[in-house]
């Protein structure tokens, strides 16, 4: 898709001067006593999951505007998944949507090989009815008041183990859009009781090297109430559940201002941080592009996750969650995986032991400076050596728009119709 050549002669334009700022910047963190292989090292062995609907354009409730060659069915968007991932050498593996993505799995697995690409966690859908389904989702899944409807939302999760295990995921997260509109519509205690017991019956459902992620969301589509509306209500479900749950965190999901990476610390110090859903906001859910509104506030929660590193069973899943309605979703894609990974090499220079001391002084000012000093040092030399090492683009961006990709397949990929809502 994206020629090995081009890479090369693109990567031949700059790799003189990636290695002049490469060795220079090794040469300053030296005298910090960092070791900057070491950090490349451990940058270059960090990846992050593309979740399948990120290829697509999004859209707001308002209008979704497609843009040209958009992927037309699932094995288009392992397509454009490869493309990020020959040109980042960051984003290894897909998340799938089911039933979005649904297809033979066989057929799913040589596409995803083809493309040098695994699976990731699997992800259910019952916030949305299917053509032909038996029950509605309109007032509930896990949690609705009938019976037959709840079994048919635990039935779907269900499935979509099946489905991942045939290939080779270990994990299902969970995440609905129950809840209720207006104050006295649905009793608080009864429907988490009944989300509780479908839950329970999907976890048992897993197979024992399995986790299972239960995400939260403050609000949407349900606006008055939901189900799992935050941190402590998902650290209870991850309790009620067992070993092998654990809570999801999507950067976007929370109220605004709200300090994510004390709840990443809290997941962390009781062992019920399962991943992440990278993005970032604004005002509310806005799944903007990760890192383009708050790059610091990343980097803060990376920085949680650099010091628990090495921690017994501390191994988080971590996923971009966007929605693109204006850009290219490769580009964006390429670009928020990036931001990803600077965020993690930025706090692996974190001064551990100094912060330490600093915070037995009380010494809040150097404190916070050990922190920013981490944060901006211009850590780009050791991404763009991680990639170019990798076979990968040392500008990723500007060797996309040279290969013509997207103009190619919009000759093969009919333009979709811009009518209708628009879905994330
Ligand atoms: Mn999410």
């Amino acid at each position: 898709m994206i020629p090995a050549s081009l890479i090369d002669t693109q990567n031949a334009k700059t790799a003189r001067a990636l290695q002049t700022d490469y060795d220079s910047l090794g040469e300053r963190l030296s005298r910090r006593g960092v070791d900057i292989s070491a950090i490349k090292t451990k940058v270059a062995n960090y990846g992050i999951a593309i979740p399948s609907w990120g290829v697509g354009s999004g859209g707001t409730r308002f209008a979704r505007f497609p843009g040209p060659g958009e992927p037309r069915h699932i094995f288009d968007k392992l397509q454009d998944c490869g493309v990020i991932q020959s040109l980042t050498r960051a984003t290894p593996t897909v998340s799938l949507h089911i039933p979005w993505d649904k297809a033979p799995p066989a057929d799913l697995l040589g596409a995803a090989g083809e493309q040098g690409l695994e699976f990731d966690t699997m992800n259910s859908n019952t916030f949305q009815d299917q053509p032909g389904q038996a029950h509605s989702y309109k007032f509930g899944s896990l949690s609705h008041k009938d019976k037959s409807t709840r079994q048919q939302a635990i039935d779907h999760n269900i499935e979509c183990i099946e489905i991942g295990k045939a290939l080779g995921s270990k994990a299902l997260t969970v995440w609905i859009g129950d809840g209720s509109n207006f104050p006295g519509q649905t009793d608080f205690t009864k429907q988490f009781e009944r989300y509780l017991d479908a839950m329970r019956a999907i976890t048992t459902a897993l197979p024992d090297d399995w986790r299972i992620f239960s995400e939260h969301k403050m609000y949407e589509p349900a606006f008055y109430s939901t189900v799992v509306q935050d941190w402590g209500t998902n650290y209870l479900i991850a309790q009620e559940l067992g070993p092998k749950a654990f809570c999801l965190v999507d950067l976007g999901h929370h109220a605004p201002n709200v300090n994510i990476e004390m709840i990443v610390a809290r997941l962390i110090q009781f062992g019920k941080l399962g991943g992440f859903h990278f993005n970032d906001s604004k005002y509310g859910d806005d799944d903007l592009d990760t890192g383009s509104i708050d790059p610091y506030r990343l980097f803060l929660v990376f920085n949680e996750l650099v010091a628990a590193e090495g921690k017994p069973g501390f191994t988080p899943s971590h996923m971009l969650d966007q929605s693109h309605n204006v850009t290219d979703p490769i580009e964006s894609l390429i670009v928020s995986a990036m931001a990803v990974r600077r965020a993690y090499a930025s706090a692996l220079l974190v001064d551990r032991t100094a912060l330490a001391g600093f915070q037995d002084d009380n010494d809040a000012l150097m404190a916070t400076t050990t922190l920013q000093t981490a944060f901006r040092t211009d850590v780009e030399p050791i991404l763009a050596m991680a990639r170019m090492e990798a076979g990968g683009a040392i500008d990723p961006i500007a060797t996309y728009r040279a290969s013509g990709y997207r103009a190619q397949i919009a000759k093969i990929r009919p333009a979709v119709s811009g009518a209708g809502g628009g879905i994330v």
